[in-house]
């Protein structure tokens, strides 16, 4: 940070009559974009602005690369002990803030009051979790085959990182590649989604502030905010030490390839087109709220979320009607209102192509089993899809593509064999949940489904920070993210032969 930057936060509380205004932050300082406005929208009142400001340009990412790497060795050498320190605070900051970020994220992304202060608590966790790191970090000690020498693993940072988010989990999911990338030693540039652009405001102010008060040099962590354009600059940017992305297989792919080319260490965490299998002898009560819970909350906007269902024949209509008894009492409607179970999807834009979808789909033959409503009349209907089950056979694109929206699609199978078999027949290899008290069963899951993450009795999504997470197939690139695994991602390795 250098000397005199005013480290008071940049943005205003929502509710004064002026917006939050968005800034960078470059090199510590926070700035004015030369780019094009922005102005992100609450999507259930697409009427109010949320916060507005001013956009990136493709120089600032020059900028921003070489305040990083001018910071990243003060910061490496910092120990990480007190690397960590700054973590903790930075979560304390974002408990304290947790009631006023979580309205924000649910005025600006649209997922309920309740899920929008969980994930801010939930970034503060996974802070937390990595402020730990200090205390379990460790090397490697191997004996030498020659005397008088020992041999060392020692862990290193890559050295300046991107970090590339969607804005679905606008808080948590930069918390779990920035918390990592920061702990191990790594300076810090970072492209948030530009529909979500004051949650990256607002988790760059907790970082900044702690990182000033530590008295490091700014520029260990940067903010651009801006088009997708951006992210293409970093992956090309010969600074660049490793690139993590949370987005789209075709945008991961290209960025992968990009970075290959380059000899850049890359991480990618893709779609999902993720299976929940209900077996006869399952819970069905319990499967009913799981799937419940997995299908729609947040909208199904999770690379998580259940959009596919494998249901057994014999229970199918039976497990079909509990779901629909469930569903008609889920609310949809504004999601700042604690009573709504479900909000808007994040734009217009993105509902408008989810019921496309599901049209073409209806078209081509699919069966509405459930179609739920929007209950609140105090919202702008253009960013809501209801909450749609649609039975589909195995050409259905409903069955195929990621939709990110609130949309099941069903299939029946005769046996756990053929369900297993319908769950793999998927492109996508995420996460899946499965339903049944049978251990042998849930065994012979593990084997048959080419998944990064099972759950057995519990819905598709959810994440915890000391375990790996990511996907097989077109879901997952690289090394996975979370506990160990992001250690792998974010550090290298020097061999040390060592003789007195
Ligand atoms: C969760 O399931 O709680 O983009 C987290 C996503 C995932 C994160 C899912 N990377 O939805």
């Amino acid at each position: 940070m250098s000397a005199g930057t005013d480290t008071a936060r940049v943005s205003t509380p929502l509710r004064s009559a002026q917006p939050p205004q968005l800034r960078l932050l470059i090199g510590g300082e926070w700035v004015t974009g030369d780019g094009a406005p922005l102005a992100s929208r609450n999507p259930a009142h697409p009427e109010q602005v949320v916060a507005e400001g001013t956009q990136a340009v493709p120089g600032d990412v020059d900028r921003a690369m070489r305040a990083a790497r001018a910071a990243q060795r003060e910061w490496a050498r910092t120990p990480i002990h007190e690397r960590g320190s700054v973590l903790a605070r930075a979560a304390a900051d974002l408990e304290e803030r947790a009631d006023e970020l979580g309205l924000e994220l649910t005025q600006e992304e649209g997922k309920t009051l309740a899920e929008g202060r969980g994930e801010v608590l939930r970034a503060a966790q996974i802070l937390r979790y990595y402020a730990g790191e200090g205390d379990r970090v460790a090397g490697e000690h191997f004996a030498s085959p020659r005397r008088g020498e020992r041999i060392l693993v020692t862990r290193k940072p890559l050295g300046v990182v991107g970090i590339v988010t969607p804005f679905n989990f606008p808080i948590a999911i930069p918390a779990w590649k920035i918390a990592p990338a920061l702990v191990y030693g790594n300076a810090v540039v970072w492209k948030p989604a530009s529909t979500v652009p004051l949650l990256a405001v607002r988790l760059a102010e907790a970082l900044e502030s702690a990182l000033a008060a530590a008295g490091m040099p700014g520029g260990v962590l940067n903010l651009l905010i801006g088009p997708g354009a951006l992210g293409t600059e970093l992956v090309r940017h010969p600074e660049l030490d490793g690139l993590s992305f949370t987005g789209s297989t075709g945008v991961g792919r290209m960025l992968a390839g990009e970075a290959a080319s380059r000899g850049v260490p890359f991480q990618g965490e893709m779609g999902g087109k993720n299976a929940a299998i209900v077996l006869a002898d399952a819970d069905l009560d319990l499967a009913a709220e799981q799937v419940l819970f997995g299908a729609f909350r947040s909208s199904g906007q999770k690379c998580t979320a259940t959009s596919r269902l494998v249901v057994a024949e014999e229970i199918a209509d039976e497990f079909l009607a509990r779901l629909a008894a469930r569903l008609d009492t889920w609310r949809v409607g504004d999601p700042s209102d604690p009573t709504v179970h479900m909000g808007p999807l994040v734009t217009g834009d993105a509902a408008r192509s989810v019921r496309a979808a599901v049209a073409a789909a209806e078209a081509d033959g699919a069966r509405v089993a459930y179609r739920g409503q929007v209950s609140d009349g105090g919202v702008s209907p253009s960013a809501f899809v209801p909450a749609t089950v649609l039975e589909v056979d195995a050409e259905s694109s409903v069955w195929r593509e990621e939709l990110f929206g609130p949309v099941l699609a069903v299939r029946r199978a005769a046996s756990a064999e053929e369900a297993f078999a319908l769950a793999e027949d998927c492109e996508f290899g995420l996460s899946a949940a499965l339903f049944t008290q049978d251990i042998a069963t849930a065994l012979d899951a593990v084997d048959a489904l080419d998944v990064g993450i099972l759950h057995v009795n519990s819905e598709s999504a959810g994440a915890d920070p000391h375990v790996p997470f990511g996907g097989a197939k077109k879901s997952g690139y690289g090394p996975k993210e979370q506990g160990g695994a992001a250690k792998e991602f974010f550090t290298h390795t020097t061999t040390v032969y060592l003789r007195g």
